[in-house]
């Protein structure tokens, strides 16, 4: 199987609609090995299938990451021409028509993939011997496309087989996520968003059975306990569910079960309407840390006819407020850049955001996904344009009469920065949280504008990073605690649209009063190993109870833009854990 999950994330994620696809293929008695390459690599691709010579060749994508899998099916048809090739996931779902254009892929499997996968596994690996598959688009030899329609719904999901995480590397996936494991209580979603693929799913779906499916609260919780059995590292629980929106019934169950069998903490997204007193005491009582609600606008109009979201101001403040009430974090997710979207209510949205003080914000640019509503407005009115964006943080892909892509980018930053900036103070860590104090900080830079917060791979784990592009020094005044110790860590990433050689490096460095305790060079050229972050300690006993100056230096070798993003994480001062080890 293939994800090419090409993002500028660049760190090794689960892909639970993938990991169930493997299962099903093991289930039937196929060995899947996955490939999931974090840039594009077409020789090393070639290779493993080189080395793996498969039958079938399964990929998987979502409408940014297509023209990369497309490449490397294009790439492997031509070395291999008899190797079957199936493409599934959501872009082969809502754009089939231009998914099977490609010549690359024999099948197209659109909507749910377990009962097709089934056949997959079952029959032989030719086009013709799939030609009546359900879901299936087959490409026979002549040529013809035979488009089978949709089947039945999976039912009961309790029948489903555990996810299958280790064809990850999990061990990193979890590294990479600060122990969060991804995991499902439900399929589906009723509500009717309209720059959402999910409604588009239960249209194709429809008369094929209920499409809010639940597993029972013991399955839920039975595969979570063996995946922790397996991996003892798992943190956190991230149930990543359309809306977690079980019924009464269910969720005390879950209250009952979840607490005494998992414990880990857990976060879901949740619909601000479903946001009762009694579902939040209950999620509350069940461990749960977080939700993430989709707020999307804080214009009542734009959410109403443009997106197709009835709720209030009013109901979103009061589910914010309701649910901080709990001491459970919220986390608003906005979207900037919506057709009709005018500066004025880019500010409604600023305003709505300052009101609800959320304790996260997650901005995201418009991106119109194939197959919705909301697509097909921008089509017919001409605003897409062929600026592709490979990915949706980046930009817009819209021309839109009512603003401008800068102020689109501008705004998304803003929200960036200030949701960062908001999660730094109120979490900060230790007894003295460098980011979180960074009005205190003399910053030194050619560039000061750009040393600002934002989205770094580790915000996967809800570390706020401050990007400080080389040379940028950043200076504190601080008083140590007896038996100080400083917590870091360093990172860098590759930027969109800068190249420099890849002997060039950043060097990382954190002196006391001008002398050095800690150094570490990071080269471009190391910067797709699995982990583009480095964590670091160091011990400050030396000058415990002193007040010090204490800088954190980015430094440029060789030729390196400016833009490169490159920064610090979640940096703090520890004294009391230091003390008990006694240190
Ligand atoms: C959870 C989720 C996430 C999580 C992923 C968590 C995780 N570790 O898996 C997070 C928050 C990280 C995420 C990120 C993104 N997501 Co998302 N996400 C979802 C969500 C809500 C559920 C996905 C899921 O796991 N479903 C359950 C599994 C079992 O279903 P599935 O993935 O669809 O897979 C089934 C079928 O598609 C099919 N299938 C899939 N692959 C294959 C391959 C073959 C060969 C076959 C035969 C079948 C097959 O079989 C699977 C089992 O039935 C969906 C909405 C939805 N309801 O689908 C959006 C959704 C998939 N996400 C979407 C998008 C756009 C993104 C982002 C690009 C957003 C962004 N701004 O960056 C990123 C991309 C990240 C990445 N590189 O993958 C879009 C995709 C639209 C599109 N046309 O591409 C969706 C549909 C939401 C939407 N906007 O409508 N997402
Ligand atoms: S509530 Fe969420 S999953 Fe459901 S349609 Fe709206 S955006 Fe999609």
């Amino acid at each position: 199987m293939v994800w090419t999950d090409i993002t500028t994330v660049q760190v090794p994620r689960i892909h639970i609609g993938v990991a169930a696809v493997a299962a099903m293929f093991r289930e039937h008695g196929c060995e899947v090995q996955l490939y999931v390459p974090l840039r594009l690599d077409i020789e090393e691709f070639l290779a493993l299938v080189e080395r793996y010579d498969p039958d079938t060749v399964a990929f998987s994508s979502m409408t940014p990451q297509f023209c990369y899998t497309s490449q490397l099916a294009q790439a492997l048809k031509l070395v291999r021409p008899e190797v079957l090739t199936v493409i599934g996931g959501a872009h082969a779902s809502y754009a089939p028509q231009e998914v099977i254009a490609n010549e690359a892929y024999d099948v197209l499997c659109r909507a749910e993939g377990e009962m097709a996968v089934t056949q997959i596994a079952l029959r032989d690996p030719r086009p013709e011997a799939l030609a009546d598959v359900q879901n299936l688009w087959v490409r026979m030899p002549d040529g013809e496309v035979i488009r089978n329609p949709i089947g039945k719904l999976f039912g009961p999901l309790d029948d489903l087989p555990y996810v299958a995480r280790d064809i990850f590397d999990y061990p990193a996936v979890l590294d990479s996520a600060n122990g969060e494991m991804c995991t499902m209580g439900s399929r589906g979603c009723p509500y009717v968003c309209d720059y959402c693929c999910s409604p588009t799913f239960n249209v194709l779906s429809k008369g094929q059975g209920k499409v809010v499916r639940r597993y029972s609260v013991t399955r839920v919780v039975d595969e979570i306990v063996s995946v922790v059995e397996r991996w003892p590292q798992v943190e956190t629980v991230y149930f990543i569910d359309d809306i977690f929106a079980p019924s009464w019934e269910w969720l005390e169950e879950f209250r009952d079960q979840y607490p005494d069998r998992v414990g880990r903490p857990f976060r879901v997204l949740l619909r601000v309407e479903c946001a009762k007193p009694r579902m939040i005491g209950l999620l509350a009582e069940a461990g749960c840390y977080h939700i993430d609600y989709g707020v999307e606008s804080g214009s009542e109009w734009l959410r109403r006819h443009i997106q197709n979201r009835t709720m209030s101001n009013d109901q979103i403040e009061e589910a914010f407020a309701l649910t901080r009430d709990h001491d459970i974090r919220t986390n608003a997710l906005m979207m900037v850049g919506m057709p009709q979207e005018t500066p004025e209510m880019v500010q409604e949205s600023n305003a709505l955001l300052e009101r609800l003080d959320p304790d996260e914000v997650t901005p995201s640019i418009f991106y119109p996904f194939p197959g919705t509503r909301l697509y097909e407005l921008c089509k017919d009115e001409g605003w897409l344009t062929d600026r592709w964006a490979s990915d949706p943080f980046q930009t817009s892909i819209l021309n839109l009469p009512t603003m401008s892509t800068e102020e689109i980018v501008r705004w998304f930053h803003q929200f960036t920065e200030q949701g960062f900036a908001r999660a730094a103070q109120r979490h900060a860590q230790g007894v003295f949280d460098f980011l979180a104090n960074l009005d205190q900080a003399s910053v030194e830079s050619p560039w000061v504008d750009d040393v600002k917060f934002g989205y770094f791979c580790k915000t996967w784990g809800r570390t706020p990073w401050l990007f400080a592009p080389p040379p940028c020094s950043l200076e504190f005044d601080v008083e140590l605690p007896p038996a100080a110790r400083l917590a870091f860590c360093h990172g860098m990433r590759h930027a969109e649209g800068v190249d420099p050689p890849l002997d060039a490096a950043v060097e990382f460095s954190v002196r006391i009063d001008g002398e050095l305790v800690y150094r570490r060079r990071r080269k471009v050229g190391e910067l797709h190993a699995l982990r583009p972050w480095d964590a670091a300690e160091v011990d400050l006993s030396r000058w415990a109870g002193q007040r010090i100056r204490l800088s954190f230096l980015t430094t440029p070798h060789g030729d390196l833009s400016q833009t490169y993003a490159c920064g610090w994480g979640g940096a703090h001062l520890e004294g009391a854990r230091a003390v008990e080890a006694g240190v």
